[in-house]
């Protein structure tokens, strides 16, 4: 890709709006702009520096638009290039005319996330960060967004890039052992040395831990309805929703496949799905639902077991919600029991959660019980959360080149060994921030991005 030229884009979304914004970012930014802009009086126009200047925007003698020009002068702008971004009119008809404008003179059309890519190679993002920025424009709720901000603030990359700087230190020093291996030299204190190395492993290994949630929080959390036939988990679905998304009926068996729906409580977005009731039997396709809905529950972060409360809580019921668990690892998974039918005549009052889907008691402290448990998750290891797939498995390459180094250290292996696995964690690192990088990493992050971004 070439980054010497001037590129232009619309950065607003496509269609109509009140306004659009239309950019251009490279040397002849500033240029290409004072051509087709002027003064109200019809004067050309000189941009000033991070001023915002009303303007007419001709195309030749045709007057166009009227529109608000900002100059950002190098290397202070967001992809540390000249930048120039002209807010006019949102009309479809004026949008396409005055990017056909810039690139008619001399601008080219901007590729996917080809901005922020500027702000990376210029130094004015690192890879990470640059991620984060389409994290954001993504987000959807206040957590994910949270999640995205603490990335893109740095979050837990300058952490990582100064344990990366000692390390590198280090097999700095072990390589000079190499030149004066015949006098048997210790540069590089092993000790300490040992110290970084598990000081690096402690805190990738939490970050790698992190994951699960942070993928989760990012993505939606994914609560598995569960139970036997006719349980109310529709119903119960339904109310939190509060919306009739699912067919209820008093036939047992009435939901065959799983179904998800997406809601945010408190911040925090959710994946719900009704799953059907657990039942063994001879039909195919309600056997089907029974491994769909098995599936549902490991893969869900919380499980809402529902039971119907006027049947007795005794060891059968105990029996019932074993034979979920039993299948499922429940080390990161929350469990509810959830007590439904409470309208109903009833015995007793089970721990767990009470409430009757058909008319809505309990509802709303089931949902801030989810949104609670989710949150303490949320805040484990200090808040920092790994979120991105690609450092997740970066990560995981980092901390598998560290435990050989420690093997090789513990092991008294020659530096020349040791730097090798020293070298292999730095380069895996390197990648999160993009001290190392690849085109096919390069382009598979930006190609994420909408183009004007
Ligand atoms: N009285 C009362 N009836 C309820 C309540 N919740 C559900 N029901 C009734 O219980 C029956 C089954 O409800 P569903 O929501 O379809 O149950 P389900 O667990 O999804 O059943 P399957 O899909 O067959 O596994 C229906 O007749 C509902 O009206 C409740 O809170 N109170
Ligand atoms: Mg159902």
């Amino acid at each position: 890709m070439n980054t010497n030229d001037t590129i232009c884009a619309i950065s607003t979304p496509a269609g109509v709006g009140g306004i659009a914004v239309i950019r251009l970012s490279g040397g002849e930014a500033k240029t290409i702009a004072e051509g087709v802009l002027k003064q109200e009086s019809g004067k050309g126009l000189v941009l000033k520096d991070h001023k915002a200047q009303l303007a007419h925007l001709y195309d030749g003698t045709s007057f166009l638009d009227e529109v608000v020009a900002l100059w950002f002068a190098a290397p202070h702008s967001y992809t540390g290039e000249d930048v120039v971004e002209i807010s006019c009119h949102g009309s479809l008809y004026v949008q396409r005319r005055v990017l056909q404008l810039f690139i008619d003179n001399g601008a080219r059309l901007a590729e996917p996330g080809e901005f922020t890519q500027r702000a990376f190679i210029n130094g004015r993002l690192d890879l990470s960060q640059a991620e984060a920025v389409a994290d954001l424009i993504d987000s959807r709720s206040q957590m994910s967004h949270a999640l995205a901000v603490s990335q893109m603030r740095g979050g837990y990359a300058r952490e990582l890039e100064s344990l990366r700087q000692e390390l590198i230190d280090f097999a700095a020093l072990m390589e000079l052992e190499l030149d004066f291996s015949d006098e048997d030299l210790e540069f590089a204190n092993r000790d300490r040395l040992k110290e970084t190395v598990a000081a690096l492993s402690d805190k990738v290994g939490r970050l790698v831990g992190s994951f699960q949630t942070g993928n989760a929080l990012k993505e939606g959390i994914p609560v598995a309805i569960v139970g036997r036939p006719n349980a109310g988990k529709s119903s119960l679905l339904n109310a939190l929703l509060a919306e009739d998304r699912a067919i209820v009926s008093d036939i047992p068996g009435t939901t065959r496949d799983t179904i998800e729906e997406t809601m945010t409580i408190d911040g925090i977005t959710f994946r719900f799905i009704d799953t059907a009731g657990l039942r063994q039997s001879d039909d195919p396709v309600e056997s089907l639902g029974f491994d769909r809905a098995i599936k549902s529950a490991q893969q869900a972060r919380i499980v809402l077991y529902v039971r119907d409360i006027t049947v007795p809580f005794n060891q059968c019921a105990l029996d019932d919600i074993a034979f979920v668990t039993d299948r499922c690892d429940m080390k990161d998974k929350h469990l509810f029991i959830v007590h439904n039918k409470c309208d109903r005549e009833h015995a007793s009052n089970p721990p767990g959660h009470i409430v009757s889907a058909k008319q809505g008691t309990g509802i709303e402290e089931l949902k801030r019980s989810i949104a609670k448990v989710s949150r303490n998750d949320a805040n484990k290891n200090d808040g920092v959360l790994l979120t991105n797939a690609r450092h997740y498995e970066a990560m995981q390459k980092v901390l598998s080149a560290l435990g050989e180094v420690r093997k090789g250290l513990d092991a008294g292996l020659t530096p020349d060994l040791v730097t090798i696995d020293i070298r292999d964690a730095l380069y895996h690192l390197g990648t999160i921030t993009g001290k190392v990088t690849s085109d096919e990493v390069l382009s598979s992050v930006f190609s994420r991005f909408c183009i004007g971004k």
